[in-house]
Order: C-alpha cells, then structure tokens, then sequence
C-alpha cells in the first residue's frame, strides 16, 4: 500500500520541494500498516512543532529541510521468508525491514530481504530492522534478542528498534534512525546529484501537464 503526505515549515509554496522516498517490507501480518500509521502522525507532528518554532524563530528552526516542502512516499511491501521479491524493488531513501519478535519466520524473511536489498543497491544503502511486538515479546529468548540487535547494529551496521506499533511504544526513534541513516549514507555530492535530477524531473513533469 503507497502513502503520501506533505511537511511543510512554511506556507509559501514556491519554495523548493523535496520528496523522500521510504520502503517498508516485512512478513504478512508483521505490523507494517500499523507501525507505518503511527510513524506518519509523529513525523506530522514532529514538524507541526519544528513549524512552530520556525516562526517564533523567523526561519532558524530545522527538521533539515529548511523551509523547503517535504514529500514523503511510503509504501509496504509484503515479503516471503525465502523469496521475498520476484521482480525489481523501487529505489527509495531508506529501506525500513519490520519483523514480529513472536515469528521467527518473519525474521528470516527480512534478512532475505536485506541481502537482495544490497544486491540490488550495493552496500551503502541506508536500512533499519523494526522489531515489533515487544508489547507480546516477553516469553522471547533475551540472549537471541541481544545477539541479533548486535549483529544487525555492530556487524552490519543497520539502525534496529524495538518497538510495539500497536502500543505506539518507541516509533519516534525508528524516525530518529531513519533520519541518521540517511545522513550517513547519502553523501553530500550524492545529495546535490539527487536534488538535480529531481529539479530535472519535476521541470519535465511540468511541461508535460502544460500541454
Ligand atoms: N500485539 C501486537 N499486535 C500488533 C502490533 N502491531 C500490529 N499488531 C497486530 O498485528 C496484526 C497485523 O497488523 P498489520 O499492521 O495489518 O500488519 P501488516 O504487516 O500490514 O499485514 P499485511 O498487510 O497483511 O501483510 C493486526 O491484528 C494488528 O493489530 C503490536 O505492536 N503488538
Ligand atoms: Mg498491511
């Protein structure tokens, strides 16, 4: 399922837009709508305060967009344990791989997923593991759950967060971790390049809804 909506600092309209792109795979019924409602109404929230502030501030506030519109794109994708995809996936800023904490399966499906991610995109793509369900986790072995969060945080150096989508229990730093991924990966040459190359497409876009 494909979502969009719009942050905005300023209400001027004219001002340079940027889209940004976020994937969400995962398992059947790992909680992938659920977590992507609840990372929506916070990063919609998060930038009705960052408005907020860069008024009262008259334009130093942040959120990095500095005034400019942001779009975000998110689509879920559901994936299977040994073949998560059959054909291409879209290129997007940041891939973000959801597994149930009570599905051992759904793990696996994700790992799958991420070696088909780098084959794909190469090794410096930005990913974050969402573990969810750790409202119905307690029974889960605590030495797996420590093994896997180093492996996928020390080993591969991929963000990972535990969260409840359900409870809405700590989705804000899966945001945060978003955000740091894409800063790291995304150089700032690439950055510029990207920029352009949207610039180029919306210029293109726009010339074709004229005629
Ligand atoms: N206990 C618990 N249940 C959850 C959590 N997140 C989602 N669920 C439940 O898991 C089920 C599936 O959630 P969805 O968000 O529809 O999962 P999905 O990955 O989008 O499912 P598909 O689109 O069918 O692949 C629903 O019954 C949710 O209520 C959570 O954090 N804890
Ligand atoms: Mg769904």
């Amino acid at each position: 399922m494909a979502r969009q909506f719009t942050l905005s600092l300023t209400e001027n309209s004219e001002k340079e837009e940027d889209t940004f792109k976020l994937t969400v795979l995962g398992h059947k019924g790992v909680g992938k709508s659920t977590f992507n409602c609840r990372l929506m109404k916070h990063w919609i929230e998060l930038s009705r305060q960052e408005k907020k502030k860069w008024k009262r501030s008259k334009g130093c506030g942040d959120l990095g967009i500095k005034g400019r519109s942001l779009t975000v794109d998110t689509v879920d994708i559901t994936v299977k344990a040994r073949f998560p995809f059959m054909q291409k996936l879209p290129s997007c800023d940041v891939y973000v791989l959801v597994y149930s904490l009570v599905c051992d399966g759904s793990f696996e499906a994700v790992v799958a997923a991420r070696d088909q991610i780098i084959q794909q995109e190469g090794p410096l793509v930005p990913i974050v593991f969402v573990a969810n369900k750790t409202d119905i986790a307690d029974s889960v072995d605590k030495t797996e759950r420590v093994y896997r969060d180093l492996n996928i945080s020390c080993e591969w150096e991929n963000g990972h967060v535990e969260i409840s989508a359900e409870r809405d229990t700590s989705v804000l730093p899966v945001l945060e971790q978003i955000m740091k991924r894409h800063q790291k990966y995304v150089s700032p040459g690439e950055k510029k390049r990207r920029s352009k190359f949207s610039k180029a497409l919306r210029s293109i876009r726009n010339r074709f809804s004229t005629h």
